[in-house]
């Protein structure tokens, strides 16, 4: 692995010292183009990347309303207690307001990922809230009724493991096939992770 980064390197910097300046930002290749920015770019580092799921919010860390819940640990954020509460339910729903939709920046990025098998996940909660990453056999509500809006929860939230803001976790010993993953107390925050043999042949 180490050694196909070294490589790419190599030939990156072979490009800019054989280019012109104008050249540089027209017919160079990405690695050629990541090494001029000062990044390395390596094949490791791309494989890792496709194996790491960032948890995330928009908490809004000035308002007071988030305190009795946890509060909000993100520096920078824009969402208040009031407007998360306003994307809960869709009135587009018969009755109205009787579906659970949930503020969009509650997600999990990418919230769908292919891994090999034998890979270990990694899963970061990067948001300012506290949030789970729960398989479960089927998607549904969580541990927290107010949020759940006519979803039957999942049983597996009965046990479900807190990850709080800036913690990770390592996802190991995945079997082949198709696992899902939900936030137990905001369950609109799924993943679907596919653990396959060969990645060649996606
Ligand atoms: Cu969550």
């Amino acid at each position: 692995m180490r050694r196909t980064g070294i490589a790419l390197a190599t030939l990156a910097l072979g490009f800019t010292t054989a280019c012109s300046k104008d050249e540089t930002t027209t017919s160079q290749t990405p690695e050629a183009r990541a090494a001029n920015a000062g990044i390395v770019a390596t094949k490791s580092d791309g494989e890792d990347n496709n194996r790491k799921i960032a948890m995330r919010d928009n908490c809004d860390p000035r308002d007071p309303a988030w305190a009795p819940t946890g509060g909000c640990l993100l520096r920078k954020g824009d969402v208040t207690v009031a407007e998360f509460g306003l994307f809960l339910r869709s009135p587009l729903t018969n009755p109205p307001n009787g579906q659970l939709i949930g503020h969009p920046s509650w997600r999990n990025e990418p919230s769908h990922l292919a891994i090999e098998s034998g890979r270990t996940l990694r899963v970061t909660n990067e948001g300012g809230r506290t949030h789970t990453f729960t398989e479960v056999k089927q998607f549904g509500g969580g541990r927290v009724p107010p949020l759940n809006v006519g979803l039957t929860p999942a049983p597996e939230c009965a046990t479900a493991v807190n990850v709080p803001a800036g913690v990770k976790i390592e996802v190991a010993n995945l079997t082949d096939g198709i696992h899902r993953f939900e936030c137990c107390i905001h369950p609109w925050m799924r993943a679907t992770v596919r653990v396959q043999r060969e990645m060649e042949s996606m």
